[in-house]
């Protein structure tokens, strides 16, 4: 297993990569390079810079989360081709950089969404919360201005400025739209992408929506045990996988994370683990990553990730996902340094105890 941190470069985050590398048993970076407009070809010169920074601390770039994917790939417009090819290249020259995991969502017009960035919980601590009425009431044009305005300055990743000015737009786009015709589309992108895949040795894996149920009437298809088996089976190669997120698919009452673990366990190429407050059917709070913290079992989790030869038959990268906000820091919402390295170490631990009890 390989603890990596996600980090954005180009002083776009408040968490360097020496503090990253002085969290014990984190090797790594899950970096991006969001300054490249969607759609556009990642160069060698580009991940060779980024890649560098990176080494230049110690630390390795094996995973890529994101590239983002191009709505007129989503929506199954003509011009998708061109937007497909330079994905295709984009992949090459990861994989040419040694990047063995590419993290991407498939998510219609906007990503993860929240109602609050920065909740106060009773300890004093803040976290990131989503209840489901307050978000609906909104539009997503208000959605976007209070996650900026609350933002602390920093990018929030799936909320680039570039994607807002389309949204009230493509969700009108999307209401003609059935969940066949967008499965259709991802399956148009994979049966194109994964051969290069395959030649790169890059892993695809898949972010689960989030939150995991429809939103704003928009199609959600990677939610849940029934929709990740139709996923897969859209395209059979072991390249085509998953990232698990264990926030995102456990907020769904019906999601049984260590048994989709178990089922999906050869094709989970990368794991974000964090435990989440479910405050309702589709209300919840992030929370501290201990299993007491909040409503999942992450002994259970971690050690069907263990069981599933999630280290053996590949590397297995995971990462601590969004954290609390804690001791007075000052970061990007759910990215902080402290409450993730924590988490990490929390982890870190359950894996070890696993493997030394043979429970
Ligand atoms: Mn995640």
């Amino acid at each position: 297993m390989k603890m990596i941190l996600r980090w954005f470069p180009y002083s776009d985050d408040s968490v360097t990569l020496r503090q990253i590398r002085q969290i014990p048993g984190v090797g790594g970076v899950a970096s991006c390079l969001p300054k490249i407009p969607v759609g556009e070809v990642w160069t060698k010169d580009d991940i060779a810079a980024l890649k560098s920074i990176v080494a230049e601390s110690g630390l390795e770039m094996e995973v890529i989360e994101s590239v983002n994917i191009h709505e007129d790939i989503k929506k199954g417009l003509p011009s998708r081709d061109r937007y497909i090819d330079n994905y295709i290249k984009t992949i090459t020259n990861l994989g040419g950089a040694g990047v063995r995991v590419l993290c991407y969502n498939f998510m219609p017009v906007m990503d993860w969404a929240r109602s609050d960035l920065a909740k106060p919980l009773p300890d004093g601590s803040t976290v990131m919360s989503y209840v489901h009425d307050e978000v609906v009431k909104m539009n997503p044009e208000t959605i976007a201005k209070s996650m900026e305005g609350k933002s602390r300055g920093y990018s929030l990743p799936g909320w680039e400025p570039e994607r807002l000015g389309a949204m009230a737009a493509d969700i009108e786009f999307y209401k003609s739209f059935t969940q066949d015709m967008y499965w259709s589309n991802m399956k148009y992108f994979l049966d194109a992408v994964i051969p290069a895949a395959e030649a790169a040795d890059v892993r695809m894996a898949i972010h689960p929506d989030d939150p995991p149920w429809p939103l704003f009437d928009l199609p959600k298809v990677i939610t849940d045990a029934r929709r990740v088996r139709t996923f897969l089976s859209l395209n059979d190669s072991p390249y085509n996988g998953l990232t698990f997120c264990t926030g995102s698919l456990g907020v769904n009452e019906e999601n049984d994370l260590p048994a989709m673990i178990r089922e999906f366990g050869g094709r989970i190429h990368f794991a974000h683990i964090r435990n989440v407050r479910k405050l309702g059917a589709k209300d919840f709070d992030e929370c501290a990553h201990l299993s007491d913290c909040g409503s999942l079992d992450l002994f259970g989790i971690v050690k069907a990730l263990y069981d599933s030869g999630f280290d053996k038959r590949f590397t297995g990268y995971v990462r601590p996902d969004h954290g609390r906000m804690i001791w007075g820091e000052q970061a990007r919402p759910g990215y902080g340094l402290y409450d993730r390295a924590i988490g990490a170490a929390y982890i870190e631990g359950l894996w070890e105890a696993i493997g030394k009890m043979g429970v």
